[in-house]
């Protein structure tokens, strides 16, 4: 059957949001509420698979909700919501649990870099966290997911899922009236624009993240202006001055991170960029990056901090988002029930 195109994205409430989180992905999702049916959760279920202070959790929920509604998404035309309120993501998820094959899991490379040398002490929930992003995905089946460059591979598997449960249940899909015995879509992902990879501050090879220890590493939509500056300025860059074309960057990825930094910031492509700072200084560089970068950032983050301050406002766009959500989410996970052989009544 041809699928609806459908939207779906979310971010952890592990920290406020920063600018890789806004570049990379935050600004496609902005682009793509005024063109199709768009869904975005805050995914408090994926941020408890590693330890999170209740208190801290709770407020991060509310505050990334602020910073969605800040930064550009309308409650009216996108669902926005916190996933813990639709129970059918983690019944999903259990499903997805039996389908996916362990090897499958073994092979994801964010599983490794954030279990570390220490995997036997990770939760359960960090492994089988890409079969719960599937879930997020499918529970709608949703056609296109919107994310920076790290979320490839989760991506891949949730197609692998989805493809995997339409060949084992194909029977029942079929008598279920799917002709084409197809009940999942291979969902889409849209990774575009000059930085779907924006890297730390302090080091050029390492993605800028909320669980960075040093917050130098990352620019966070809560931080003043005058922080934001400091930032740029104490920024890694390497003597030389920015180079003339993108071959220049080879074995300078600070410098390329900070070109497309301000390349996406200012919606102009690297060449263009390099035209106008190609032989230039750090120094002189560094300045406009800070005055762009201060202007969105501090826009978005002043008005995430006023939203934030009516915390019933907030709660209000959860609740009518997950109302909305769970209108979609429920008949699809009660045709997954038919289809599997689980009774409901
Ligand atoms: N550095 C980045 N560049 C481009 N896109 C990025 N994203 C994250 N970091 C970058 C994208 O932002 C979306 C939400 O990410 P997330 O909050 O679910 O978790 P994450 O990918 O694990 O992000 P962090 O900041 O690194 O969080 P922690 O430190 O808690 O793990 C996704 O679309 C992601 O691709």
């Amino acid at each position: 059957m041809a699928f609806k195109t459908r939207v779906f994205s979310g971010m952890q409430p592990t920290g406020s949001l920063h600018l890789g989180n806004y570049l990379g992905a935050m600004v496609n999702w902005i682009r793509m509420q005024d063109e199709h049916e768009c869904i975005y959760c805050v995914v408090d279920l994926h941020a408890i698979t590693v330890w999170q202070d209740p208190a801290e959790l709770r407020a991060a929920i509310r505050g990334v909700t602020a910073a969605y509604i800040a930064a550009g998404l309308d409650p009216k035309k996108s669902i926005l919501f916190n996933q813990s309120q639709v129970p059918e993501h983690a019944e999903l998820a259990w499903v997805f649990n039996c389908v996916a094959r362990l090897g499958w899991l073994n092979r994801m490379t964010q599983f490794k870099e954030k279990a570390g040398k220490d995997r036997e002490n990770a939760s359960v929930g960090l492994y089988a966290y890409p079969n719960l992003m599937a879930a997020d995905i499918l529970a709608y089946r949703a056609t296109h997911v919107p994310v920076g460059e790290d979320q490839k591979q989760h991506l891949e598997l949730a197609r692998d899922i989805a493809q995997k449960f339409n060949n084992d249940f194909r029977k029942e899909i079929v008598a279920q009236g799917y002709a084409d015995g197809n009940f999942f879509p291979q969902p889409d992902p849209v990774i575009t624009g000059p930085a779907t990879r924006v890297m730390s501050l302090r080091d050029g090879t390492k993605k800028m993240s909320k669980s960075d220890p040093s917050d130098l590493s990352r620019i966070n939509i809560t931080d003043d202006a005058d922080t934001v500056a400091r930032k740029i300025q104490k920024a890694k860059t390497d003597p030389e001055p920015l180079p003339s074309e993108q071959a220049g960057f080879a074995g300078r990825p600070e410098a390329e991170n900070l070109v497309g930094i301000y390349a996406a910031l200012t919606g102009q492509n690297v060449p263009q960029v390099l035209g106008e700072f190609g032989g230039q200084q750090f120094s002189i560089f560094k300045k406009a990056l800070a005055e762009v970068a201060t202007q969105t950032m501090g826009r978005i983050g002043a008005e995430a901090k006023r939203l934030s301050a009516d915390p019933g406002y907030i709660d209000s766009v959860l609740a009518d988002g997950t109302r909305r959500a769970r209108a979609i989410a429920t008949p699809i996970m009660d045709e997954v029930k038919d289809i599997v052989g689980l009774l409901r009544a």
